[in-house]
Protein backbone atom coordinates (compact mmCIF):
# COMPACT_ATOMS: atom_id res chain seq x y z
CA UNK A 1 0.00 0.00 0.00
CA UNK A 2 1.69 3.31 -0.90
CA UNK A 3 -1.07 5.40 -0.50
CA UNK A 4 -4.73 5.33 1.03
CA UNK A 5 -7.00 3.71 -1.92
CA UNK A 6 -9.85 6.41 -2.67
CA UNK A 7 -11.90 3.23 -3.72
CA UNK A 8 -12.32 1.79 -0.71
CA UNK A 9 -15.19 2.43 0.42
CA UNK A 10 -15.10 0.34 4.06
CA UNK A 11 -16.20 2.72 7.26
CA UNK A 12 -15.86 1.65 10.43
CA UNK A 13 -19.52 2.60 12.65
CA UNK A 14 -19.01 5.89 14.74
CA UNK A 15 -17.01 5.70 18.47
CA UNK A 16 -15.70 2.27 16.82
CA UNK A 17 -12.80 1.34 19.25
CA UNK A 18 -10.67 0.71 16.12
CA UNK A 19 -10.05 4.47 15.37
CA UNK A 20 -8.47 4.38 18.20
CA UNK A 21 -5.94 1.79 17.46
CA UNK A 22 -5.43 2.57 13.70
CA UNK A 23 -4.34 6.08 15.84
CA UNK A 24 -2.08 4.16 18.32
CA UNK A 25 -0.52 2.52 15.24
CA UNK A 26 0.40 5.50 12.91
CA UNK A 27 1.86 7.10 16.25
CA UNK A 28 3.76 4.41 16.98
CA UNK A 29 5.20 4.24 13.60
CA UNK A 30 5.41 8.00 13.45
CA UNK A 31 7.61 7.67 16.93
CA UNK A 32 9.69 4.79 14.79
CA UNK A 33 10.91 7.07 11.74
CA UNK A 34 11.89 9.58 13.80
CA UNK A 35 13.84 7.95 16.37
CA UNK A 36 15.58 5.02 14.56
CA UNK A 37 15.74 7.44 11.28
CA UNK A 38 13.98 4.23 9.58
CA UNK A 39 11.67 4.58 6.64
CA UNK A 40 8.36 3.75 7.05
CA UNK A 41 8.49 1.52 3.75
CA UNK A 42 10.72 -0.24 6.39
CA UNK A 43 7.15 -1.67 8.00
CA UNK A 44 5.06 -3.93 6.58
CA UNK A 45 1.62 -4.40 7.98
CA UNK A 46 -0.10 -7.52 7.48
CA UNK A 47 -4.15 -7.44 8.73
CA UNK A 48 -6.53 -10.67 8.79
CA UNK A 49 -10.40 -9.97 8.24
CA UNK A 50 -12.45 -8.65 9.57
CA UNK A 51 -13.70 -4.83 10.81
CA UNK A 52 -10.29 -4.93 12.23
CA UNK A 53 -8.48 -6.51 9.18
CA UNK A 54 -9.71 -2.85 7.33
CA UNK A 55 -7.22 -0.98 9.27
CA UNK A 56 -4.85 -1.81 7.06
CA UNK A 57 -6.97 0.51 4.10
CA UNK A 58 -7.16 3.02 6.64
CA UNK A 59 -4.24 4.08 7.37
CA UNK A 60 -3.64 8.36 7.57
CA UNK A 61 -0.38 9.95 6.20
CA UNK A 62 2.59 8.40 5.43
CA UNK A 63 1.66 4.37 4.79
CA UNK A 64 4.16 1.58 5.50
CA UNK A 65 3.56 -1.67 3.20
CA UNK A 66 0.13 -3.36 3.58
CA UNK A 67 -1.16 -6.76 3.04
CA UNK A 68 -4.45 -7.06 4.18
CA UNK A 69 -4.45 -11.00 4.34
CA UNK A 70 -6.75 -13.81 4.66
CA UNK A 71 -8.83 -14.62 8.02
CA UNK A 72 -6.78 -16.23 10.90
CA UNK A 73 -3.58 -16.43 8.81
CA UNK A 74 -1.74 -13.29 9.54
CA UNK A 75 0.98 -15.50 11.50
CA UNK A 76 1.87 -17.40 8.53
CA UNK A 77 2.23 -14.40 5.90
CA UNK A 78 4.15 -12.62 8.39
CA UNK A 79 6.45 -15.69 9.08
CA UNK A 80 7.14 -15.32 5.29
CA UNK A 81 7.58 -11.70 5.53
CA UNK A 82 10.07 -11.66 8.16
CA UNK A 83 12.02 -14.75 7.30
CA UNK A 84 12.69 -14.05 3.40
CA UNK A 85 12.80 -10.33 4.12
CA UNK A 86 14.65 -10.00 8.13
CA UNK A 87 15.09 -6.65 7.77
CA UNK A 88 11.94 -5.67 7.60
CA UNK A 89 9.55 -4.53 10.40
CA UNK A 90 6.51 -6.78 10.64
CA UNK A 91 3.90 -5.26 12.44
CA UNK A 92 0.00 -7.37 12.28
CA UNK A 93 -3.68 -6.34 12.99
CA UNK A 94 -5.93 -9.14 13.60
CA UNK A 95 -9.27 -9.23 15.30
CA UNK A 96 -10.17 -11.18 18.19
CA UNK A 97 -11.94 -13.84 15.84
CA UNK A 98 -9.31 -13.78 13.83
CA UNK A 99 -6.40 -13.97 16.15
CA UNK A 100 -7.20 -16.06 18.43
CA UNK A 101 -10.37 -18.25 17.31
CA UNK A 102 -9.59 -19.24 13.76
CA UNK A 103 -5.88 -18.36 13.80
CA UNK A 104 -5.60 -19.89 17.56
CA UNK A 105 -3.39 -22.34 16.29
CA UNK A 106 -0.44 -20.44 15.07
CA UNK A 107 0.41 -18.77 18.48
CA UNK A 108 2.11 -21.04 20.20
CA UNK A 109 4.35 -22.28 17.21
CA UNK A 110 5.30 -18.57 16.43
CA UNK A 111 6.00 -18.30 20.35
CA UNK A 112 7.90 -21.39 20.67
CA UNK A 113 9.95 -19.77 17.27
CA UNK A 114 10.16 -16.44 19.10
CA UNK A 115 9.01 -14.74 15.98
CA UNK A 116 10.40 -11.70 15.46
CA UNK A 117 6.86 -9.86 14.60
CA UNK A 118 4.49 -6.91 16.31
CA UNK A 119 1.11 -8.51 16.62
CA UNK A 120 -1.85 -5.86 17.41
CA UNK A 121 -4.81 -8.35 19.05
CA UNK A 122 -8.19 -5.76 18.29
CA UNK A 123 -10.37 -7.33 20.37
CA UNK A 124 -14.16 -6.25 20.64
CA UNK A 125 -15.07 -9.60 22.20
CA UNK A 126 -17.13 -10.47 19.07
CA UNK A 127 -17.37 -11.16 15.38
CA UNK A 128 -17.75 -7.33 14.55
CA UNK A 129 -17.74 -7.59 10.16
CA UNK A 130 -20.25 -10.92 10.40
CA UNK A 131 -22.94 -9.46 12.63
CA UNK A 132 -21.95 -9.73 16.03
CA UNK A 133 -21.43 -13.31 16.58
CA UNK A 134 -19.89 -14.76 19.79
CA UNK A 135 -16.00 -15.25 19.34
CA UNK A 136 -13.77 -16.34 21.97
CA UNK A 137 -13.63 -13.51 24.58
CA UNK A 138 -17.23 -12.94 24.32
CA UNK A 139 -18.49 -13.64 28.26
CA UNK A 140 -20.15 -16.68 29.16
CA UNK A 141 -23.95 -16.51 28.80
CA UNK A 142 -24.10 -13.74 26.34
CA UNK A 143 -26.67 -13.41 23.80
CA UNK A 144 -25.65 -13.57 19.95
CA UNK A 145 -26.67 -14.47 16.93
CA UNK A 146 -24.83 -17.78 17.12
CA UNK A 147 -25.79 -18.18 20.76
CA UNK A 148 -29.43 -17.06 21.03
CA UNK A 149 -29.82 -18.88 24.39
CA UNK A 150 -26.25 -17.30 26.30
CA UNK A 151 -22.89 -18.58 25.26
CA UNK A 152 -22.35 -21.78 27.17
CA UNK A 153 -18.73 -21.92 26.62
CA UNK A 154 -16.43 -19.59 29.34
CA UNK A 155 -14.39 -16.57 27.69
CA UNK A 156 -10.50 -17.27 26.46
CA UNK A 157 -8.08 -15.14 28.99
CA UNK A 158 -6.01 -13.99 26.01
CA UNK A 159 -3.45 -12.70 28.38
CA UNK A 160 -2.84 -15.60 30.39
CA UNK A 161 -2.82 -17.92 26.96
CA UNK A 162 0.03 -15.69 25.44
CA UNK A 163 1.96 -16.12 28.68
CA UNK A 164 1.61 -20.01 29.24
CA UNK A 165 2.66 -20.12 25.47
CA UNK A 166 5.44 -18.22 25.68
CA UNK A 167 5.06 -15.05 24.10
CA UNK A 168 8.22 -13.26 25.10
CA UNK A 169 6.16 -9.85 25.62
CA UNK A 170 3.08 -8.89 26.47
CA UNK A 171 1.42 -6.06 27.02
CA UNK A 172 -2.21 -4.88 27.19
CA UNK A 173 -3.75 -1.44 26.20
CA UNK A 174 -7.29 0.05 25.66
CA UNK A 175 -8.16 1.92 22.41
CA UNK A 176 -9.59 4.78 24.06
CA UNK A 177 -6.06 6.25 24.95
CA UNK A 178 -4.38 6.26 21.98
CA UNK A 179 -1.34 8.08 22.91
CA UNK A 180 -0.41 5.61 25.59
CA UNK A 181 -0.82 2.18 23.44
CA UNK A 182 1.30 3.79 20.78
CA UNK A 183 4.08 3.64 23.73
CA UNK A 184 3.28 0.09 24.09
CA UNK A 185 3.25 -0.81 20.23
CA UNK A 186 6.59 0.70 19.98
CA UNK A 187 8.03 -1.23 22.66
CA UNK A 188 7.09 -4.06 21.48
CA UNK A 189 8.48 -3.02 17.86
CA UNK A 190 11.91 -2.71 20.04
CA UNK A 191 11.33 -5.99 21.44
CA UNK A 192 13.55 -8.41 20.06
CA UNK A 193 11.08 -11.44 19.61
CA UNK A 194 7.67 -12.33 19.36
CA UNK A 195 5.34 -9.41 20.74
CA UNK A 196 1.32 -9.06 21.62
CA UNK A 197 -0.08 -6.04 21.76
CA UNK A 198 -3.69 -7.11 23.18
CA UNK A 199 -6.36 -3.82 22.85
CA UNK A 200 -9.72 -3.81 24.10
CA UNK A 201 -11.39 -1.92 21.01
CA UNK A 202 -15.11 -1.89 21.49
CA UNK A 203 -17.38 -2.12 18.63
CA UNK A 204 -20.53 0.23 19.72
CA UNK A 205 -22.99 -1.87 17.12
CA UNK A 206 -22.85 -5.08 18.95
CA UNK A 207 -20.83 -5.22 22.47
CA UNK A 208 -20.15 -1.52 23.55
CA UNK A 209 -17.54 -2.23 26.38
CA UNK A 210 -16.22 1.33 26.96
CA UNK A 211 -18.71 1.75 29.92
CA UNK A 212 -17.23 -1.53 31.65
CA UNK A 213 -13.84 -0.72 30.91
CA UNK A 214 -14.84 3.08 31.57
CA UNK A 215 -17.22 2.38 34.56
CA UNK A 216 -19.95 4.63 35.56
CA UNK A 217 -19.69 5.39 39.61
CA UNK A 218 -23.33 6.88 39.03
CA UNK A 219 -24.59 3.38 37.77
CA UNK A 220 -22.29 1.76 40.26
CA UNK A 221 -20.22 0.30 38.25
CA UNK A 222 -16.30 -0.33 38.78
CA UNK A 223 -13.86 0.36 35.89
CA UNK A 224 -12.53 -3.15 34.24
CA UNK A 225 -9.65 -1.38 33.11
CA UNK A 226 -6.59 -0.30 35.68
CA UNK A 227 -2.51 0.97 35.72
CA UNK A 228 -0.22 -2.16 35.60
CA UNK A 229 0.85 -1.14 39.73
CA UNK A 230 3.87 0.72 39.45
CA UNK A 231 5.98 -1.63 41.42
CA UNK A 232 5.35 -4.81 38.72
CA UNK A 233 8.37 -7.07 37.70
CA UNK A 234 7.62 -6.83 33.92
CA UNK A 235 10.91 -9.54 33.33
CA UNK A 236 9.07 -12.06 36.29
CA UNK A 237 7.16 -14.35 34.58
CA UNK A 238 5.16 -15.37 37.59
CA UNK A 239 4.47 -11.64 38.51
CA UNK A 240 3.08 -11.23 35.45
CA UNK A 241 1.04 -14.64 35.61
CA UNK A 242 0.04 -13.45 38.90
CA UNK A 243 -1.13 -10.19 37.37
CA UNK A 244 -3.19 -11.62 34.27
CA UNK A 245 -4.86 -13.69 37.26
CA UNK A 246 -7.17 -10.78 38.41
CA UNK A 247 -10.03 -9.36 37.38
CA UNK A 248 -10.04 -7.07 35.35
CA UNK A 249 -8.09 -5.51 32.40
CA UNK A 250 -4.56 -4.60 33.55
CA UNK A 251 -2.98 -1.53 31.40
CA UNK A 252 0.65 -1.81 30.84
CA UNK A 253 3.64 -3.62 29.91
CA UNK A 254 3.19 -7.11 31.42
CA UNK A 255 5.74 -9.43 30.30
CA UNK A 256 9.05 -8.68 28.93
CA UNK A 257 11.14 -11.25 28.88
CA UNK A 258 14.94 -9.98 28.95
CA UNK A 259 16.89 -13.29 27.61
CA UNK A 260 14.12 -13.13 24.30
CA UNK A 261 16.41 -14.44 21.35
CA UNK A 262 14.38 -14.06 18.64
CA UNK A 263 14.43 -16.79 15.40
CA UNK A 264 16.64 -14.83 13.19
CA UNK A 265 19.34 -15.26 15.88
CA UNK A 266 19.10 -18.41 15.64
CA UNK A 267 18.51 -19.16 11.84
CA UNK A 268 22.00 -17.11 11.60
CA UNK A 269 23.71 -19.62 13.89
CA UNK A 270 22.41 -22.61 12.10
CA UNK A 271 23.41 -21.39 9.00
CA UNK A 272 26.82 -20.93 10.24
CA UNK A 273 26.87 -24.67 11.22
CA UNK A 274 25.22 -25.38 7.77
CA UNK A 275 27.85 -23.86 5.84
CA UNK A 276 30.07 -25.94 7.46
CA UNK A 277 28.13 -29.04 6.67
CA UNK A 278 27.81 -28.08 3.09
CA UNK A 279 31.61 -27.63 2.83
CA UNK A 280 32.20 -31.46 3.68
CA UNK A 281 29.61 -32.70 2.03
CA UNK A 282 31.28 -30.66 -1.07
CA UNK A 283 34.57 -32.10 -0.10
CA UNK A 284 33.04 -35.45 -0.63
CA UNK A 285 31.49 -35.16 -3.48
CA UNK A 286 34.46 -33.88 -5.14
CA UNK A 287 36.36 -36.90 -4.26
CA UNK A 288 39.14 -34.66 -1.44
CA UNK A 289 38.39 -37.07 1.44
CA UNK A 290 39.35 -39.71 -0.56
C1 LIG B 1 -11.94 -18.85 6.32
C2 LIG B 1 -12.98 -17.84 6.65
N1 LIG B 1 -13.93 -18.16 7.55
C3 LIG B 1 -14.88 -17.25 7.88
C4 LIG B 1 -14.89 -16.02 7.29
C5 LIG B 1 -15.98 -15.03 7.64
N2 LIG B 1 -15.51 -14.01 8.55
C6 LIG B 1 -15.04 -12.84 8.09
S1 LIG B 1 -14.60 -11.80 9.34
C7 LIG B 1 -15.07 -12.96 10.49
C8 LIG B 1 -14.98 -12.69 11.96
C9 LIG B 1 -14.30 -11.42 12.30
O1 LIG B 1 -14.18 -11.31 13.69
P1 LIG B 1 -12.91 -10.66 14.30
O2 LIG B 1 -11.69 -11.33 13.82
O3 LIG B 1 -13.10 -10.61 15.77
O4 LIG B 1 -12.88 -9.19 13.67
P2 LIG B 1 -13.85 -7.96 13.92
O5 LIG B 1 -14.76 -7.89 12.73
O6 LIG B 1 -14.59 -8.18 15.18
O7 LIG B 1 -12.90 -6.81 13.99
C10 LIG B 1 -15.54 -14.12 9.91
C11 LIG B 1 -16.03 -15.30 10.65
C12 LIG B 1 -13.87 -15.72 6.36
N3 LIG B 1 -13.77 -14.51 5.78
N4 LIG B 1 -12.94 -16.64 6.07
S1 LIG C 1 -19.44 -3.43 13.61
FE1 LIG C 1 -18.38 -2.98 15.53
S2 LIG C 1 -16.23 -3.46 15.12
FE2 LIG C 1 -17.25 -3.26 13.14
S3 LIG C 1 -16.94 -1.12 12.54
FE3 LIG C 1 -18.92 -1.24 13.59
S4 LIG C 1 -18.42 -0.74 15.74
FE4 LIG C 1 -16.50 -1.27 14.73
MG1 LIG D 1 -13.76 -9.08 16.94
Amino acid sequence: MSKRNPEYDFKWCPGCGDFGVVRGIELALADRVNRLKEPIENTVLVSGIGCSGNLVHLQEGPQPYGFHGIHGRTLPIAWGVKTSRPELNVLIAAGDGDFLSIGGEHIGPQAKRNLDVTVVVMDNGIYGLTKGQASPTTGFGVITPTTPYGKLEEPMRPLELYLALGVSFVASAVSSRPKELAQFIAQGMDHRGFSIVHVQSPCTTYNDTYEALKGNPAKGIEPAAYPVPDGHDASDLDAATRLVRQKGVPVGIVYRNPDSVPLQDRLTEARERTKVRTRDVDALLTGLHI
